[in-house]
């Protein structure tokens, strides 16, 4: 039979996606990343297709020898890397993780307090997500604009007359650490939990240039493996609390998953080896660069926020291009140019403004990835001046086309030759 067309489509997409986004864009969205051709290799292993509810060694499946090994194995290396007491991997995505989380710490109509909304609140945090699927009601703590983080004294505040069963920190537009210690031990005075979403930082936190909220007092942190941490879309959960953990543990599991898509989980490992033999510079090199985008593009014009605080900590910054034509018409201008990010609202926004906010939010976490330094944030700071200039967008791309071919190979990785090494073909 000749191959079907839609065959052919299916096919002719994806590589068009390939050369699109692998070879052709500088990518600048602050949630993803690229992983190693080392997990990617074993990410396209059996073990996709395969079932293993429950846990390691207690299974409802035959024939799952090596998913107890490979997953007892990335769950001791997230420990040591994190470091935590307990893990769990099985949650397919830091949405799931809260969700797992939410649940054991709240019932129905119980309340949370969580980050604004137009601060960074992660959807799964709010009403609108995970929380209002789980009828927990959502509360926003104060945020203090001006130090682009959560209002501390006044959030205490609202942490003892509200007693809620938890408080979750962490955000999607994450610049600086939140204020951990004082919001934890606040809940814990009124015996409440202290929830910490590390879904963006995961892989500053455990590259160390970032707190490690447990050591900061938070009871649960959760996290997605696919954003600084470059590894596979997925979630995993960590905590020094044992019951907690247990409680958990039996959440996940039954309750928000019934398989764990168990080739999440030797690429999550290789990426946790990656984080811990080359972790420390691979994150501060995404900071230095971070500065170093923000810093290029005031001097082009740009208003990026918090020049005051050093504009970032993280591997974001955020920048308010209202005199740009918005954060909508922005993004637009820098993807016809082969520079992806996303439109994004700013604190100051108001929560309609979604669909055309004041800002754009720029992750440089996977051009480090691919080896670029500060000298290349400031050629990017160029390039996007050029573009909300208006310039003539199919030279911009020429250029972009033209930087972006220098940085094709993942670094922060081991050089290992996959073809060679066994006799049973690692891709199958
Ligand atoms: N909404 C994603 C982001 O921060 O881009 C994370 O799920």
């Amino acid at each position: 039979m000749d191959v079907p067309k839609e065959l052919e489509k299916v096919i002719e997409i994806t590589r068009e996606q390939n050369k699109w986004r692998r070879t052709e864009t500088i990518n600048l969205i602050a949630s993803e990343n690229v992983m190693s051709p080392l997990a990617e290799a074993v990410y396209m292993s059996d073990f996709m297709s395969r079932y293993a509810e429950g846990k390691p060694y207690k299974r409802y499946y035959q024939g799952t020898k090596y998913v107890d090994e490979i997953e007892t194995m990335t769950m001791d290396l997230i420990n040591e890397i994190t470091p935590s007491k307990y893990s769990d991997l099985r949650a397919t995505s830091g949405t799931i993780a809260n969700a797992a989380v939410f649940r054991v710490l709240a019932n129905p109509g119980d309340k949370a307090l969580i980050t604004r909304v137009q601060a960074g609140a992660h959807v799964s945090h709010t009403k609108y997500g995970t929380l209002g699927a789980l009828g927990i009601e959502h509360i926003e703590m104060p945020f203090d604009v001006d130090k682009m983080n959560v209002d501390v004294d006044k959030a205490v505040k609202m942490i003892e007359e509200i007693k809620p069963k938890f408080v979750v920190l962490g955000a999607s537009l994450f610049l600086f650490p939140h204020p951990t210690k004082e919001l934890a031990d606040a809940a814990h005075s009124v015996n409440a939990k202290l929830v910490y979403d590390t879904a963006h930082v995961y892989g500053l936190v455990v590259g160390k240039v970032w707190p490690n909220p447990l050591e900061d007092g938070a009871d649960v942190v959760t996290a997605s493996t696919h954003k600084t941490f470059p590894g596979p879309q997925g979630g995993l959960l960590v905590t020094n609390d044992e019951e907690l953990y247990k409680q958990v543990s039996r959440t996940i599991f039954p309750w928000f998953v019934s398989n764990h898509h168990l080739h999440r989980l030797p690429a999550t490992a290789v990426t946790a080896i990656e984080m811990k033999y080359f972790g420390r510079d691979y994150a501060s090199q995404i900071v230095k660069n971070a500065k170093a985008l923000a810093t290029a593009l005031v001097e082009r014009g740009f208003k990026v926020i918090a020049e005051h605080l050093g504009f970032t900590k993280s591997h974001q910054i955020a920048v308010d291009v209202k005199n740009f034509g918005g954060g909508a018409k922005v993004a637009k201008m820098l993807e016809n140019v082969n520079i992806i990010v996303n439109k994004n609202l700013l604190p100051y926004d108001l929560p309609e403004a979604v669909n055309d906010p004041s800002g754009i939010r720029i992750g440089v976490q996977e051009m480090t990835r691919y080896g670029m330094k500060e000298g290349e944030m400031e050629e990017i700071a160029e390039l996007m001046k050029q573009t909300v200039e208006g310039k003539n967008p199919e030279e911009i791309k020429r250029k972009v086309l033209e930087l972006r071919s220098k940085f094709l190979d993942v670094k922060y990785t081991f050089n290992v030759d996959l073809k060679s090494s066994k006799t049973i073909p690692l891709i199958i």
